[in-house]
């Protein structure tokens, strides 16, 4: 009677690990395809996809934990002898509930602010790269031809021992494949971890990989930044930026540049190069939000107002709405008249003193510091007004026309 009782207990928690290891493999595959930047330029629409099922998988993934939860204290007294499955259980447990806790937050970002998104990305960032090995690990070492093998090495040291007597007991062969198996995960996911731990660690990268050549060659004349820029008021920036795009980065020299602002106005211009780098600028610190959770503070960044390109150039009274085009040839969004007219919202040139490199979306970009930096469109170089709404490019693929960061 109890031995079947056991038996049973023993099949369910059995059912719960493999429906939790069906749900994080998937979590971590979706994961993983979205901190990926190179996604971000294949298939826009399908990141949203994967955004969406990653957010649903995880909150089914609650489940396993929920069902596990009244059968802890029997399963513990069970392991009462086997201090490393208990030490297993332990790191798994607190690996999934750092990860839902801080992708609850995420999902639910909005509600919290950027400081605590912020931290929040960085604990599922973090223990994405601790729990991602250590199930790849775990599933390794117990998987059934592991086993096997592991069975197989120790019988052929008991047949040699038959003959010669070895120093080394069975289990040294154990831990020594064990380690491997370790050492090799590890070293497989070195790369990755480093590439997210270098901007808290605060390593340089090696020169702007983007667009071939340096920008004092690509720009001529370049521009002279203001007293304010240079030291930056804001102290420099704080934080790193993450570098999207959703096409390959388009190459922009003093050659192929040029500004427009036009539609319904009745100033309509455009500006060569040289012509734009002598337009009076101003220099504001800003804060700048991602809605995927990172935020760069205290930009020091150096642009024209928005608001007096827009006032020079004249707007018609029947324009409603404000059009961003990017030199990409993809991206846009869009303001309302009453949001363009933001004090803050500037088509930047400078960054803490230095003219915005390529990837960061130079050489200008715009703006908008009160909302997610998904309005702030790069390689910007064509402002329209428009007598209607214009849905801009995540807006279309699911993200809130409301882009307003909750301060
Ligand atoms: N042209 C263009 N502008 C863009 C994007 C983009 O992919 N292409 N991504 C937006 C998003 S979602 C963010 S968070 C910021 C990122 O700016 P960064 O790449 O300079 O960090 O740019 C915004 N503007
Ligand atoms: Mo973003």
């Amino acid at each position: 009677m109890f031995y079947k009782k056991q038996k049973k207990f023993g099949q369910s928690l059995k059912q719960l690990h493999h429906w939790n290891a069906l749900l994080c493999t998937f979590l971590a595959l979706t994961g993983l395809i979205l901190v990926s930047s190179e996604f971000r330029q294949w298939l826009p629409q399908v990141r949203i996809w994967v955004k969406d099922s990653h957010i649903w998988m995880g909150f089914i993934s609650i489940l396993p934990l929920v069902f596990y939860r009244p059968k802890m204290i029997k399963h513990l007294r069970t392991l009462r002898k086997r201090k490393n499955n208990r030490m297993n259980l332990y790191v798994v447990l607190s690996i999934l509930i750092a990860l839902l806790i801080s992708g609850l937050i995420l999902t639910f970002q909005r509600n919290f602010g950027p400081g605590i998104s912020a931290f929040a990305l960085i604990v599922h960032d973090m223990m994405t790269w601790i729990g991602v090995p250590y199930l790849i690990y775990h599933s390794i070492t117990r998987s059934g031809w592991f086993k096997a093998i592991e069975k197989r090495r120790a019988e052929e040291k008991q047949n040699k021992r038959m003959v010669i007597e070895e120093g080394n007991p069975i289990m040294n062969r154990r831990t020594l494949l064990r380690r491997g198996t370790g050492v090799g995960i590890v070293l497989v996911f070195t790369p990755f971890i480093y590439q997210w731990l270098k901007p808290y660690l605060s390593i340089p990268s090696p020169s702007e990989p983007s667009s071939g050549l340096p920008l004092t060659e690509a720009f001529s004349p370049m521009p002279t930044p203001a007293p304010k820029s240079k030291p930056p008021i804001g102290g420099g920036r704080n934080g790193e930026f993450r570098y999207y795009t959703v096409t390959p980065m388009p190459t922009i020299n003093d050659d192929n540049f040029s500004f427009t602002i036009d539609g319904l106005v009745d100033n309509s211009a455009s500006w060569n190069w040289e012509e734009f780098v002598n337009l009076s600028r101003e220099v504001q610190v800003s804060n700048f939000y991602c809605v995927t959770g990172w935020s760069v503070y205290d930009v020091t960044w150096e642009g024209i107002k928005l608001k007096d390109l827009l006032d020079q150039a004249v707007i018609h009274s029947n324009a409603t709405h404000v059009k961003f085009y990017s030199q990409d040839g993809v991206y846009t969004d869009s303001l309302t008249i009453d949001q363009a007219m933001q004090e803050d919202v500037m088509v930047a040139m400078l960054i803490d003193g230095q003219l915005i490199p390529n990837r960061n979306g130079g050489p200008v970009r715009l703006i908008v510091p009160k909302m997610y930096a998904y309005k702030s469109v790069k390689w910007l170089n064509r402002i329209e007004l428009i007598d209607e709404e214009h849905i801009g490019y995540w807006e279309q693929r699911g993200y809130s026309t409301d882009a307003w960061v909750n301060l």
